[in-house]
């Protein structure tokens, strides 16, 4: 384990001149938050605490001991950053830029390239190019995160593209290891491990370092321990992690390789999906995915998006995954439709163009990557969908939505055809992974007791308050053991009935439901 890769003394830059060129109070008080305000409410984190914490602030090493002792490449050839951004936050652009200053070896930054997707104010952006190194473009229209990284890529200058969110923190030597990497082997596209930096008080802390990415059927990136076998053959923990997946914010990949493995897919909109297509496109087609512990960047994890997406962030989520799982996943999209079920009636565009693509490079099949990349993800035995009414005698489940909300009510309403067709508010869909789910939103109980109301919210896989068993005509919630039952509350007529859960009682004609498929 002990041997020492090639040694390299590197000059660290010293910015400070530069910096005092650019007016860092003016560019931060033009755009603060205001007593009174809410400090969350622009940017879905704490605002207030960003703007007190200077932006050349100290953070705590995260990385193993042991990535101190490496040394890298000396000839790594210089990267170009892109930072694409819609409404940032000035204090969070601005340190993610200034920590990039300060923990990289001048000589690797060929450029800082902002591309900024259409901010309300173009100051965001102009002003920085003040600052060492940064260039800025700005789009006159929205474009989402994928044709803004295009579009930064396609003036890059650089031989690799450094690709990073607009709020985050490199920490001490994160580029060496990651350009080495690709230095050694231009397919592969390397990523570093990200840190959290606390949302409320943007304390950096330290995350897992034996995890990699995974997903769902239903085609939703989440972090996974790695198996307790790969765990014991991991002799140094400074050693790369294969990964079937990327999050998606933060990576490197040669230029030519990103342009030969046909950069993006340009139709995809304002955010989510691109990681998959991005995952599947470089395993399938000849590259390799790796996290290299001995890199570090935090980044602000949000629970929302703090942006609006002109399509609704539904829509645009599933388009962009749709066309993925269409291009990518040959017969194994049934699964991703089993999981959603809704998805299979939405437009997702033209793309003929990415399947010329895949032909062109004569990409391996899914059940390839299935195999060799990604088999603990398992295939399931069905992917049958069951969709249609849920009714109690004349009376069907209702969804009651509010737009651009995430949480809906749920009613007991008489059944309502529209041209012969049941009413779209009242078709629900019985997954595979025991949901109840329409769009994209699950029938879920929060608290459990008896009366305990029924709601629906966004679907999260492996969640067993949102599984539900179907035993006989009744529905049971699969947490509480409750079963789905109607009472009497709302305006206490027989027509507005709300939905709950109760012991379960076989006599109970309020807990009779039948399924009746559309
Ligand atoms: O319309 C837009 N235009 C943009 O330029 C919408 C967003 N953006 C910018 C935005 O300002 C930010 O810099 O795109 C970047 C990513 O958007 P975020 O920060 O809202 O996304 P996220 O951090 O929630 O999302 C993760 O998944 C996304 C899927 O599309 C992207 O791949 C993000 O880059 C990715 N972030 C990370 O991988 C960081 C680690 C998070 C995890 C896990
Ligand atoms: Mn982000």
């Amino acid at each position: 384990i002990g041997e020492k890769k090639s040694v390299c003394p590197i000059l660290e830059a010293d910015w400070d001149d530069l910096w005092d060129q650019f007016d860092e109070r003016r560019y931060l008080n033009a755009k603060k938050w205001r007593v009174g305000d809410d400090p969350y409410k622009l940017h879905a984190f704490n605002q207030r605490e960003s703007e007190r914490i200077s932006s050349n602030r100290a953070i705590p090493d995260t990385r193993h001991l042991r990535c101190t002792l490496l040394m890298y490449c000396r000839d790594l050839p210089p990267t170009s950053i892109i930072i694409t951004f819609h409404n940032e936050a000035r204090s969070t652009l601005l340190r993610t830029i200034r920590s990039v200053l300060n923990r990289t070896p001048m000589n690797l930054i060929k450029e800082i390239i902002l591309v900024d997707d259409f901010s309300n104010d173009p100051g965001d952006c102009e002003e920085l190019i003040k600052l060492p190194k940064v260039k800025c473009l700005r789009n006159d229209q929205r474009q989402g995160l994928v044709r803004s990284r295009i579009r930064g890529a396609d003036v890059a200058q650089g031989t690799t593209l450094t690709f990073l969110d607009s709020h985050c923190e490199v920490n001490r030597d994160w580029l060496q290891p990651l350009l080495h990497r690709v230095k050694e082997d231009y397919t592969r596209v390397v990523c570093p491990v990200i840190d959290i930096i606390n949302l409320d008080t943007f304390s950096y802390i330290e995350s897992a370092t034996e995890l990699r990415g995974g997903f769902d059927w239903s085609l939703h990136f989440q972090w996974e321990q790695l198996s307790p076998e790969q765990k014991a053959q991991r002799l140094d923990p400074s050693e790369p992690i294969r990964t079937p997946i990327i999050a998606g914010g933060l990576f490197v990949m040669d230029k030519s390789w990103f342009n030969f493995l046909g950069k993006y897919d340009m139709d995809m909109d304002i955010w989510g999906g691109e990681n998959f297509e991005m995952s599947f496109r470089v395993w399938m087609c000849g590259g390799s995915l790796e996290i290299v512990p001995c890199s570090r960047v935090g980044h602000v994890f949000r629970k929302k998006h703090p942006y609006v997406f002109p399509d609704g962030n539904a829509n645009t989520y599933i388009k962009n995954t749709k066309r993925t799982a269409e291009v990518w996943m040959d017969e194994y999209k049934q699964y991703f439709y089993a999981a959603r079920p809704f998805a299979l009636e939405r437009p997702f565009g033209d793309i003929e163009s990415r399947l010329d693509l895949r032909r062109k490079l004569r990409c391996q099949s899914f059940k390839w990557y299935l195999e060799n990349v990604y088999p603990e993800l398992r295939v399931p035995k069905d992917s049958s969908i069951q969709k249609g009414t849920i009714r109690q005698r004349q009376k069907c489940l209702e969804s009651q939505r509010r737009k651009n909300q995430e949480v809906s009510n749920l009613k007991l309403r008489p059944c309502v055809k529209i041209k012969g067709e049941d009413a779209k508010s009242q078709i629900w869909a019985f997954t595979y992974t025991q949901q109840i789910i329409q769009e994209e939103l699950c029938l879920s109980v929060i608290t459990f007791f008896p009366g305990a109301p029924v709601v629906l919210v966004l679907c999260k896989n492996g969640d067993d308050k949102q599984q539900w068993t179907k035993t006989g005509s009744r529905i049971e919630h699969m947490a509480s053991h409750l079963c789905l039952d109607t009472d009497l509350f709302g305006d206490g007529t027989e027509n507005d009935r709300e939905v709950v859960v109760n012991p379960c009682e076989s006599s109970l004609m309020s807990q009779h439901w039948d399924m009746e498929s559309h």
